[in-house]
């Protein structure tokens, strides 16, 4: 495991990687290292697939990981494909959103991409100052008769208001769906995520705490969305030689469920060590300038999947001054999300006004960073990174210059 690489403590600047030193960490620490559940489980429900000779077209490992993902979803419905962004495309497919839809720009592109890929312009709402999700009053000052859905995202798991939005779509005659990548074993205001809107959608991608490898997942409690679905992630044919709707292949296939399965039976270790590493990180930030960490909720089940550090303007070091530093120590902590979706192309060149309201989004995405943790980083680990973050936000003129002298590429 990476935290075992005998991390350097550092103590003085000149202990630091840019001032001469040796690198904290002697391999690369990443943010989204793959968490490993039971690998014999695992290998031998490979068996059973090889000996089983079905390996995908909603194989029995499929249809026991969609209902394992609908019992903790607590949902009717889930419909498994194989990743989260085809799976998007599909439920706004299925729901006929089209003309605009109002989606966050602060989040991963492929929120948006989903969208665009069919032909649908993503239109672009800021989000709210202290939770950082979209914004319902923001999302009602842009709706216009051409406006086709709403997408929310629980952005790193934190259930986004999903009653106020709620609200604005059913005010409006508008479907709503919520992006839950982050969000997968999370609950809000007591209900696990899931069942708000129309649907949800979740990622299993290898870096997600529960992952398959690759894979996705729609789930609903509405059985006529859910038929529709299933037809559309298999070219749209219902029973043999009979085709219905247009549709795609987004099936997931068996050694991917394989995977989803036996990462799901490790859920409450995984949870506990990402529970772990965020309150160390938490408690250690907390007394550093500058530095803070977002805070996970206590009163809801979470996933601790994403260790968050909000970088202050005033003291100390800049956000992308830290990354810089901290990957000339072998910690590759990443911008997520950064910049804004609204800056990335081809929204950037069709939308070009977009950032003028998107102030909130254009601040936060300056100023977030994420911290390696998930099981292959150790506390040491983590008190060696909160150590150096420590040691130069309490000298920042020092580590500036030097950096800059180092002329390391930016990230
Ligand atoms: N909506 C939202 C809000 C999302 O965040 C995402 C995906 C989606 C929708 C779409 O879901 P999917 O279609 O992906 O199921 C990563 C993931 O690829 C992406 O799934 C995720 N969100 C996004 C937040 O992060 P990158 O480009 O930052 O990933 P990458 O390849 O740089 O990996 C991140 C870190 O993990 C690196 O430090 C390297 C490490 N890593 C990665 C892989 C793939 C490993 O150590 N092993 C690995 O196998 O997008």
């Amino acid at each position: 495991m990476t935290g075992d690489q005998s991390p350097v403590e550092p103590d003085r600047l000149d202990s630091l990687a840019i001032f001469g030193g040796a690198p904290a960490f002697s391999e690369p620490l990443h943010v989204g290292r793959p968490n490993l559940g039971d690998l014999e489980r695992f290998r031998s429900r490979v068996d059973e697939i090889l000996d089983r000779y079905w390996f995908t077209n909603n194989g029995p490992l499929v249809q026991e990981f969609e209902q394992r993902v609908a019992e903790i979803a607590n949902t009717e419905e889930c419909v498994a494909t194989c990743n989260g962004t085809v799976a998007l495309e599909l439920v706004t497919r299925a729901l006929d959103m089209s003309g605009e839809v109002i989606v966050p720009a602060f989040t991963f592109v492929a929120t948006a991409h989903a969208l665009q890929w069919q032909g649908i312009r993503p239109v672009f709402a800021d989000v709210d100052e202290k939770s950082l999700t979209l914004d319902p009053k923001r999302v009602e000052e842009l709706i216009t008769p051409q406006t086709g859905g709403i997408v929310g995202v629980h952005l790193w798991g934190h259930g986004c208001d999903t009653a106020g939005l709620q609200d604005v779509a059913d005010r409006n005659g508008l479907p709503i769906i919520f992006d839950a990548a982050h969000a997968f074993g999370c609950s809000h205001e007591g209900r696990p995520i899931g069942s708000f809107g129309n649907a949800e959608v979740f990622s299993f991608h290898a870096t997600k705490s529960i992952h398959a490898f690759e894979g996705g997942a729609i789930v609903t409690d509405d059985h006529e969305l859910a038929a529709k679905l299933r037809l559309m992630r298999n070219f749209g044919f219902h029973g043999s030689d009979n085709v219905i709707y247009v549709g795609t292949n987004g099936k997931m296939s068996e050694i991917h469920a394989a995977m989803g399965l036996t990462s799901i039976e490790a859920t409450p270790d995984i949870i506990d060590v990402n529970r772990r590493n965020y309150r160390r990180y938490f408690e250690a930030l907390e007394h550093i300038d500058g530095l803070s960490v977002i805070p996970h909720p206590e009163d809801e089940a979470f996933n601790h999947h994403y260790v968050i550090a909000l970088v202050g303007n005033e003291v100390g070091l800049r956000r992308d001054e830290l990354i810089q530093l901290l990957r000339s120590e072998n910690v590759l902590a990443r911008r997520y999300f950064y910049p804004g979706v609204h800056r990335m192309e081809p929204y950037r060149s069709l939308q070009p006004m977009a950032h003028l309201v998107l102030p909130v989004t254009e601040d936060a995405s300056e100023r977030v960073m994420a911290l390696p943790t998930g099981q292959a980083v150790s506390e040491d680990a983590v008190d060696t990174i909160s150590a150096i973050l420590a040691l130069v936000q309490a000298n920042p003129d020092a580590v500036r210059e030097q950096l800059a002298r180092a002329g390391k590429d930016q990230p």
